[in-house]
Protein backbone atom coordinates (compact mmCIF):
# COMPACT_ATOMS: atom_id res chain seq x y z
CA UNK A 1 0.00 0.00 0.00
CA UNK A 2 1.13 3.62 -0.96
CA UNK A 3 1.70 5.65 2.28
CA UNK A 4 -0.74 8.37 2.84
CA UNK A 5 0.17 11.48 0.63
CA UNK A 6 -1.61 13.81 2.04
CA UNK A 7 0.64 13.52 5.61
CA UNK A 8 3.81 13.84 3.25
CA UNK A 9 4.09 17.39 3.46
CA UNK A 10 4.29 17.12 7.31
CA UNK A 11 6.08 14.25 7.92
CA UNK A 12 8.71 15.59 5.65
CA UNK A 13 9.73 18.32 7.83
CA UNK A 14 8.90 17.04 11.30
CA UNK A 15 10.76 13.79 10.13
CA UNK A 16 14.10 15.55 9.20
CA UNK A 17 13.79 17.69 12.40
CA UNK A 18 13.30 13.73 14.24
CA UNK A 19 16.47 13.03 12.55
CA UNK A 20 18.27 15.80 13.06
CA UNK A 21 17.69 15.83 16.83
CA UNK A 22 20.82 15.06 18.02
CA UNK A 23 20.47 17.82 20.58
CA UNK A 24 16.95 18.03 21.79
CA UNK A 25 14.96 21.14 21.94
CA UNK A 26 13.79 22.54 25.25
CA UNK A 27 11.55 19.69 26.57
CA UNK A 28 8.47 20.33 28.61
CA UNK A 29 8.73 18.75 31.66
CA UNK A 30 5.21 17.43 34.02
CA UNK A 31 3.25 16.13 30.94
CA UNK A 32 0.56 13.80 32.07
CA UNK A 33 -0.54 12.48 28.44
CA UNK A 34 0.60 12.81 24.97
CA UNK A 35 -1.94 15.36 24.83
CA UNK A 36 -0.25 17.87 26.64
CA UNK A 37 3.08 17.12 24.24
CA UNK A 38 3.87 18.98 21.19
CA UNK A 39 3.74 17.76 17.85
CA UNK A 40 3.85 14.11 17.46
CA UNK A 41 5.68 13.52 20.83
CA UNK A 42 4.56 11.58 23.39
CA UNK A 43 4.80 11.40 27.13
CA UNK A 44 6.53 9.18 28.76
CA UNK A 45 7.74 9.13 32.53
CA UNK A 46 6.31 12.69 32.37
CA UNK A 47 8.42 14.34 30.08
CA UNK A 48 7.38 14.71 26.30
CA UNK A 49 10.03 12.70 23.95
CA UNK A 50 9.91 11.68 20.29
CA UNK A 51 8.41 8.62 19.70
CA UNK A 52 10.67 5.26 18.69
CA UNK A 53 9.91 3.06 15.82
CA UNK A 54 9.33 -0.64 17.36
CA UNK A 55 12.24 -2.08 16.34
CA UNK A 56 10.43 -5.07 14.69
CA UNK A 57 7.78 -3.06 13.16
CA UNK A 58 8.77 -1.92 9.55
CA UNK A 59 5.17 -0.39 8.89
CA UNK A 60 5.78 2.30 11.18
CA UNK A 61 3.70 5.57 10.11
CA UNK A 62 6.04 7.72 8.79
CA UNK A 63 8.01 6.14 5.65
CA UNK A 64 11.55 7.89 7.40
CA UNK A 65 10.60 5.87 10.41
CA UNK A 66 11.70 2.40 9.19
CA UNK A 67 14.23 1.08 11.45
CA UNK A 68 17.44 0.85 9.48
CA UNK A 69 19.14 -2.32 8.79
CA UNK A 70 20.94 -3.59 11.64
CA UNK A 71 24.35 -4.88 10.41
CA UNK A 72 26.70 -2.27 10.86
CA UNK A 73 28.44 -0.29 8.11
CA UNK A 74 31.50 -0.70 6.93
CA UNK A 75 34.36 0.19 4.94
CA UNK A 76 33.11 1.73 1.25
CA UNK A 77 33.19 -0.28 -1.42
CA UNK A 78 35.53 0.69 -4.20
CA UNK A 79 33.33 1.18 -6.92
CA UNK A 80 30.23 1.00 -8.78
CA UNK A 81 27.70 2.42 -11.18
CA UNK A 82 27.71 6.27 -10.41
CA UNK A 83 30.32 5.90 -7.96
CA UNK A 84 28.41 4.97 -4.50
CA UNK A 85 24.68 3.75 -3.50
CA UNK A 86 23.35 7.31 -3.56
CA UNK A 87 24.12 7.44 -7.56
CA UNK A 88 24.97 11.39 -7.45
CA UNK A 89 27.99 10.92 -9.79
CA UNK A 90 30.23 12.94 -8.27
CA UNK A 91 33.98 12.51 -9.16
CA UNK A 92 36.33 13.25 -6.86
CA UNK A 93 38.71 13.82 -9.46
CA UNK A 94 39.45 16.77 -11.92
CA UNK A 95 38.28 16.87 -15.26
CA UNK A 96 41.60 18.11 -17.57
CA UNK A 97 41.67 21.37 -18.30
CA UNK A 98 43.16 20.58 -21.68
CA UNK A 99 42.09 17.97 -24.52
CA UNK A 100 43.08 14.02 -23.70
CA UNK A 101 44.86 11.95 -25.86
CA UNK A 102 43.88 8.41 -26.52
CA UNK A 103 46.80 6.81 -24.15
CA UNK A 104 45.50 2.98 -24.63
CA UNK A 105 42.35 1.13 -25.75
CA UNK A 106 41.49 -2.82 -25.40
CA UNK A 107 39.48 -4.43 -27.93
CA UNK A 108 36.68 -6.80 -27.33
CA UNK A 109 35.14 -8.23 -29.88
CA UNK A 110 31.14 -6.43 -29.33
CA UNK A 111 30.11 -3.21 -28.02
CA UNK A 112 30.49 -1.95 -24.79
CA UNK A 113 27.77 -0.41 -22.92
CA UNK A 114 28.42 -1.28 -19.72
CA UNK A 115 30.66 1.29 -17.53
CA UNK A 116 34.02 1.10 -16.21
CA UNK A 117 34.47 0.87 -12.58
CA UNK A 118 37.81 1.85 -10.88
CA UNK A 119 39.31 0.19 -7.67
CA UNK A 120 41.29 1.59 -5.00
CA UNK A 121 44.46 0.26 -6.36
CA UNK A 122 43.82 1.53 -10.42
CA UNK A 123 42.63 -1.99 -11.58
CA UNK A 124 39.56 -1.52 -14.37
CA UNK A 125 36.91 -3.48 -14.71
CA UNK A 126 34.20 -3.51 -17.47
CA UNK A 127 31.57 -5.79 -18.83
CA UNK A 128 30.53 -5.85 -22.67
CA UNK A 129 28.34 -6.88 -25.27
CA UNK A 130 31.18 -10.06 -26.19
CA UNK A 131 29.47 -11.76 -23.06
CA UNK A 132 33.02 -10.61 -21.36
CA UNK A 133 33.77 -9.29 -17.93
CA UNK A 134 37.30 -7.78 -18.08
CA UNK A 135 39.80 -6.33 -15.98
CA UNK A 136 42.95 -4.19 -17.13
CA UNK A 137 45.24 -2.82 -15.05
CA UNK A 138 46.06 1.16 -15.59
CA UNK A 139 48.80 0.66 -17.99
CA UNK A 140 46.22 -0.82 -20.33
CA UNK A 141 47.35 -4.65 -19.65
CA UNK A 142 44.56 -7.09 -19.24
CA UNK A 143 44.46 -9.23 -15.80
CA UNK A 144 41.84 -11.17 -16.65
CA UNK A 145 38.88 -11.92 -18.16
CA UNK A 146 35.13 -13.78 -17.28
CA UNK A 147 32.99 -15.21 -19.93
CA UNK A 148 29.35 -15.40 -19.18
CA UNK A 149 26.76 -16.71 -21.16
CA UNK A 150 24.84 -13.71 -22.77
CA UNK A 151 25.43 -9.72 -22.83
CA UNK A 152 26.91 -7.78 -20.29
CA UNK A 153 25.27 -4.48 -19.71
CA UNK A 154 25.66 -4.43 -16.07
CA UNK A 155 28.54 -1.62 -14.80
CA UNK A 156 30.70 -3.81 -12.17
CA UNK A 157 30.83 -2.82 -8.32
CA UNK A 158 33.97 -3.93 -6.49
CA UNK A 159 33.43 -4.07 -2.71
CA UNK A 160 36.03 -2.86 0.05
CA UNK A 161 37.12 -6.38 -0.02
CA UNK A 162 37.65 -6.22 -3.93
CA UNK A 163 35.68 -8.45 -4.93
CA UNK A 164 33.78 -7.80 -8.07
CA UNK A 165 29.94 -8.06 -8.45
CA UNK A 166 28.50 -7.95 -11.96
CA UNK A 167 25.16 -9.13 -13.88
CA UNK A 168 24.59 -10.96 -17.07
CA UNK A 169 21.90 -11.05 -19.72
CA UNK A 170 22.35 -14.62 -18.79
CA UNK A 171 19.91 -13.88 -15.57
CA UNK A 172 22.92 -14.49 -12.84
CA UNK A 173 24.59 -11.93 -10.39
CA UNK A 174 28.38 -13.38 -10.91
CA UNK A 175 30.95 -12.51 -7.78
CA UNK A 176 34.19 -12.56 -8.74
CA UNK A 177 37.78 -12.84 -6.98
CA UNK A 178 39.15 -9.08 -7.89
CA UNK A 179 42.60 -10.18 -8.27
CA UNK A 180 42.40 -13.35 -10.53
CA UNK A 181 38.60 -12.85 -11.86
CA UNK A 182 38.02 -16.45 -10.80
CA UNK A 183 34.37 -17.17 -9.48
CA UNK A 184 33.56 -16.49 -5.85
CA UNK A 185 29.56 -17.40 -6.50
CA UNK A 186 26.87 -16.99 -8.61
CA UNK A 187 22.85 -16.39 -8.03
CA UNK A 188 20.27 -16.91 -10.91
CA UNK A 189 18.13 -14.46 -10.30
CA UNK A 190 13.99 -15.04 -11.21
CA UNK A 191 12.53 -18.14 -12.58
CA UNK A 192 12.66 -17.43 -16.41
CA UNK A 193 11.91 -20.40 -18.35
CA UNK A 194 14.38 -18.92 -21.12
CA UNK A 195 17.37 -17.75 -19.37
CA UNK A 196 19.45 -16.47 -22.84
CA UNK A 197 19.00 -15.14 -26.19
CA UNK A 198 16.16 -12.23 -27.11
CA UNK A 199 12.69 -12.03 -26.70
CA UNK A 200 10.12 -11.10 -23.49
CA UNK A 201 11.15 -14.33 -21.88
CA UNK A 202 14.61 -14.06 -22.33
CA UNK A 203 15.40 -10.53 -21.40
CA UNK A 204 12.61 -10.41 -18.34
CA UNK A 205 15.02 -11.62 -16.00
CA UNK A 206 18.24 -10.08 -17.03
CA UNK A 207 20.79 -8.98 -15.09
CA UNK A 208 21.63 -5.76 -16.50
CA UNK A 209 21.31 -3.07 -13.68
CA UNK A 210 24.87 -2.82 -12.50
CA UNK A 211 25.15 -4.05 -8.44
CA UNK A 212 24.89 -1.36 -5.89
CA UNK A 213 26.73 -2.08 -2.72
CA UNK A 214 25.44 -1.05 0.22
CA UNK A 215 27.03 0.81 3.44
CA UNK A 216 26.99 -3.09 5.50
CA UNK A 217 27.96 -4.93 1.80
CA UNK A 218 24.22 -5.76 0.97
CA UNK A 219 24.03 -6.06 -3.28
CA UNK A 220 21.10 -4.62 -4.74
CA UNK A 221 20.48 -5.30 -8.32
CA UNK A 222 17.24 -5.44 -10.34
CA UNK A 223 15.84 -8.52 -12.69
CA UNK A 224 12.61 -9.54 -12.80
CA UNK A 225 12.26 -7.60 -9.84
CA UNK A 226 14.57 -5.70 -7.10
CA UNK A 227 16.69 -8.03 -5.46
CA UNK A 228 18.96 -7.73 -2.09
CA UNK A 229 21.71 -10.41 -2.01
CA UNK A 230 24.25 -10.52 1.29
CA UNK A 231 27.69 -10.32 0.15
CA UNK A 232 28.00 -14.27 0.34
CA UNK A 233 25.27 -14.66 -2.72
CA UNK A 234 22.17 -15.35 -0.67
CA UNK A 235 18.86 -13.99 -1.40
CA UNK A 236 17.74 -11.78 1.41
CA UNK A 237 14.73 -10.24 -0.18
CA UNK A 238 12.91 -9.86 -3.56
CA UNK A 239 10.70 -7.07 -4.38
CA UNK A 240 8.18 -7.81 -6.70
CA UNK A 241 7.96 -5.44 -9.72
CA UNK A 242 5.00 -5.42 -12.54
CA UNK A 243 8.15 -5.05 -15.50
CA UNK A 244 11.66 -5.60 -15.75
CA UNK A 245 14.40 -4.00 -14.20
CA UNK A 246 17.24 -2.31 -15.62
CA UNK A 247 17.56 0.55 -13.18
CA UNK A 248 20.60 -0.07 -10.81
CA UNK A 249 18.72 1.05 -7.37
CA UNK A 250 19.70 3.47 -5.53
CA UNK A 251 20.22 3.68 -1.60
CA UNK A 252 19.27 6.87 0.63
CA UNK A 253 21.18 8.09 3.83
CA UNK A 254 18.53 5.68 5.39
CA UNK A 255 19.24 2.89 3.59
CA UNK A 256 15.78 3.47 1.20
CA UNK A 257 16.32 1.30 -1.89
CA UNK A 258 14.93 3.46 -5.55
CA UNK A 259 14.42 1.75 -8.48
CA UNK A 260 12.67 1.91 -11.17
CA UNK A 261 11.10 -0.60 -13.94
CA UNK A 262 9.64 -1.22 -17.01
CA UNK A 263 5.88 -1.28 -15.40
CA UNK A 264 6.35 3.32 -15.56
CA UNK A 265 6.62 3.43 -11.87
CA UNK A 266 9.47 4.40 -9.29
CA UNK A 267 9.45 2.33 -6.13
CA UNK A 268 11.07 3.33 -2.73
CA UNK A 269 11.23 0.12 -0.60
CA UNK A 270 12.79 -0.10 2.99
CA UNK A 271 15.75 -1.72 4.17
CA UNK A 272 13.95 -4.92 4.59
CA UNK A 273 12.31 -5.29 1.60
CA UNK A 274 8.89 -3.71 2.33
CA UNK A 275 7.05 -1.51 -0.09
CA UNK A 276 7.02 2.22 0.87
CA UNK A 277 6.00 3.74 -2.07
CA UNK A 278 5.33 3.32 -5.50
CA UNK A 279 5.71 6.47 -8.19
CA UNK A 280 4.20 6.05 -11.70
CA UNK A 281 5.62 8.03 -14.52
CA UNK A 282 3.92 7.63 -18.14
CA UNK A 283 6.29 4.99 -19.81
CA UNK A 284 9.34 3.11 -18.95
CA UNK A 285 11.72 3.58 -15.90
CA UNK A 286 15.12 2.38 -17.10
CA UNK A 287 17.08 5.42 -15.87
CA UNK A 288 18.92 4.67 -12.37
CA UNK A 289 17.70 7.33 -9.83
CA UNK A 290 19.46 9.38 -8.14
CA UNK A 291 18.97 10.85 -4.02
CA UNK A 292 20.58 14.14 -3.50
CA UNK A 293 21.33 14.77 0.64
CA UNK A 294 18.15 16.44 1.22
CA UNK A 295 16.65 13.11 0.12
CA UNK A 296 15.22 14.22 -3.30
CA UNK A 297 15.03 11.55 -5.73
CA UNK A 298 15.54 12.44 -9.63
CA UNK A 299 14.65 9.62 -11.65
CA UNK A 300 14.21 9.84 -15.74
CA UNK A 301 12.26 7.96 -17.98
CA UNK A 302 10.78 7.61 -21.11
CA UNK A 303 7.96 9.51 -20.95
CA UNK A 304 10.90 12.21 -21.68
CA UNK A 305 10.80 13.68 -18.33
CA UNK A 306 13.04 14.21 -15.22
CA UNK A 307 11.42 13.75 -12.39
CA UNK A 308 12.36 15.22 -8.72
CA UNK A 309 10.55 13.21 -6.19
CA UNK A 310 10.45 14.13 -2.27
CA UNK A 311 11.62 11.32 0.02
CA UNK A 312 7.54 10.88 0.43
CA UNK A 313 7.03 10.03 -2.93
CA UNK A 314 5.49 13.34 -3.74
CA UNK A 315 6.48 15.08 -7.17
CA UNK A 316 8.47 18.17 -6.92
CA UNK A 317 8.68 19.08 -10.26
CA UNK A 318 8.84 17.43 -13.62
CA UNK A 319 11.36 18.45 -16.58
CA UNK A 320 10.37 17.96 -20.19
CA UNK A 321 12.76 17.17 -22.55
CA UNK A 322 12.39 16.33 -26.41
CA UNK A 323 12.58 12.30 -25.66
CA UNK A 324 13.28 9.40 -23.86
CA UNK A 325 15.74 10.05 -20.42
CA UNK A 326 17.14 6.90 -20.00
CA UNK A 327 20.33 8.39 -18.39
CA UNK A 328 20.79 8.97 -14.21
CA UNK A 329 21.52 12.30 -13.12
CA UNK A 330 24.31 13.88 -11.82
CA UNK A 331 24.50 16.02 -8.61
CA UNK A 332 26.08 18.88 -8.30
CA UNK A 333 27.52 20.30 -4.83
CA UNK A 334 25.35 22.87 -5.37
CA UNK A 335 22.29 20.94 -6.06
CA UNK A 336 22.21 21.38 -9.79
CA UNK A 337 21.21 18.24 -11.50
CA UNK A 338 22.89 16.93 -15.13
CA UNK A 339 21.25 14.91 -17.56
CA UNK A 340 21.43 14.16 -21.22
CA UNK A 341 18.20 12.72 -23.11
CA UNK A 342 17.59 10.87 -26.48
CA UNK A 343 16.71 14.38 -27.53
CA UNK A 344 20.70 14.87 -27.91
CA UNK A 345 21.23 17.51 -25.12
CA UNK A 346 22.84 17.16 -21.86
CA UNK A 347 20.72 19.52 -19.53
CA UNK A 348 21.50 21.74 -16.16
CA UNK A 349 18.43 22.10 -14.31
CA UNK A 350 18.35 24.15 -10.97
CA UNK A 351 17.06 22.50 -7.97
CA UNK A 352 14.03 24.41 -8.31
CA UNK A 353 13.55 22.59 -11.45
CA UNK A 354 14.11 25.69 -13.98
CA UNK A 355 16.45 25.41 -16.34
CA UNK A 356 20.41 26.19 -15.76
CA UNK A 357 21.43 25.79 -19.38
CA UNK A 358 21.24 23.19 -22.22
CA UNK A 359 24.18 22.09 -23.92
CA UNK A 360 23.34 20.00 -27.30
CA UNK A 361 25.48 17.07 -28.66
CA UNK A 362 25.76 15.66 -32.37
CA UNK A 363 23.22 12.55 -31.33
CA UNK A 364 21.26 11.08 -28.91
CA UNK A 365 22.54 10.63 -24.58
CA UNK A 366 22.36 7.69 -23.22
CA UNK A 367 25.58 8.09 -21.09
CA UNK A 368 25.18 9.21 -17.39
CA UNK A 369 27.41 12.37 -17.23
CA UNK A 370 29.72 13.02 -14.08
CA UNK A 371 30.15 16.38 -12.33
CA UNK A 372 33.50 17.35 -11.05
CA UNK A 373 34.52 19.17 -7.67
CA UNK A 374 34.39 22.77 -9.55
CA UNK A 375 30.96 21.32 -11.41
CA UNK A 376 32.75 21.02 -14.90
CA UNK A 377 30.45 17.93 -17.00
CA UNK A 378 31.80 14.97 -18.81
CA UNK A 379 29.20 13.17 -20.86
CA UNK A 380 29.23 10.19 -23.69
CA UNK A 381 26.99 10.64 -27.32
CA UNK A 382 25.76 8.98 -30.14
CA UNK A 383 27.37 11.23 -31.80
CA UNK A 384 30.48 9.52 -30.96
CA UNK A 385 32.57 11.91 -28.72
CA UNK A 386 33.04 12.44 -24.99
CA UNK A 387 32.44 16.07 -24.23
CA UNK A 388 33.58 17.71 -21.42
CA UNK A 389 31.28 21.18 -20.47
CA UNK A 390 32.39 23.88 -18.52
CA UNK A 391 29.98 24.73 -15.77
CA UNK A 392 28.35 27.65 -17.78
CA UNK A 393 27.51 24.85 -20.25
CA UNK A 394 29.95 25.85 -22.72
CA UNK A 395 32.11 22.91 -24.08
CA UNK A 396 35.52 22.47 -22.69
CA UNK A 397 36.48 19.87 -25.13
CA UNK A 398 35.75 16.44 -27.34
CA UNK A 399 37.43 13.59 -28.31
CA UNK A 400 35.74 11.12 -30.97
CA UNK A 401 35.72 7.67 -30.01
CA UNK A 402 35.04 4.62 -32.67
CA UNK A 403 31.37 4.46 -32.50
CA UNK A 404 28.84 5.36 -29.69
CA UNK A 405 29.37 6.38 -25.96
CA UNK A 406 26.59 5.08 -24.16
CA UNK A 407 29.07 3.92 -21.47
CA UNK A 408 29.28 6.57 -18.74
CA UNK A 409 32.61 7.71 -18.54
CA UNK A 410 34.64 8.06 -14.77
CA UNK A 411 37.86 9.51 -13.81
CA UNK A 412 40.80 7.29 -12.08
CA UNK A 413 43.08 8.60 -9.14
CA UNK A 414 45.81 9.80 -11.68
CA UNK A 415 43.33 11.87 -13.90
CA UNK A 416 42.75 9.54 -16.58
CA UNK A 417 39.38 8.65 -17.63
CA UNK A 418 37.83 5.67 -18.60
CA UNK A 419 35.35 4.99 -21.23
CA UNK A 420 33.60 2.03 -23.31
CA UNK A 421 32.23 2.76 -27.03
CA UNK A 422 30.23 0.83 -29.49
CA UNK A 423 33.18 0.25 -31.36
CA UNK A 424 34.38 -2.39 -28.41
CA UNK A 425 36.79 -1.03 -27.38
CA UNK A 426 37.83 0.26 -23.91
CA UNK A 427 39.65 3.77 -23.73
CA UNK A 428 41.98 5.51 -21.53
CA UNK A 429 42.68 9.13 -22.06
CA UNK A 430 45.14 11.33 -20.48
CA UNK A 431 45.58 15.04 -20.71
CA UNK A 432 49.03 15.58 -21.89
CA1 LIG B 1 18.18 -13.34 -19.82
CA1 LIG C 1 9.57 8.77 -25.20
CA1 LIG D 1 27.13 7.06 -33.59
Amino acid sequence: MPQPRISAYLLGPLALALGACAAPAPVPEGCGSDKDCKLDRVCEANRCVWPQPPAQDAAAPSPRAVPHEKTPAGPPAQGMFRFDPHHRGRSPFPLPKQKPDILWTVETSAPITSSPTVSAEGLVVVGGHSRKVIAVSRDGKPRWGFVTSDLVWSTPAIAANGTVYVGSDDDNLYALDGKSGKLLWKLRVGACAQTVGIGPEATRCDVDAGPTIGPDGTIYTGGDAVHAITPDGKLRWRFATGGHVASAPALSADGTVYAGSRDNSIYAIAPDGRRQWEFRARDDVESSPAVEEDGTVYVGSDDNRLYALSPQGQLQWAFTTGDDVRASAAIGRDGTVYIGSFDGLLYAIRRDGTLLWAFRAGDRILSSALVDAGGAILVGSQDDRLWAIEPDGKPRWSVELGGDVDSSPVIGPDGTIYVGSDDGRLYALRAP
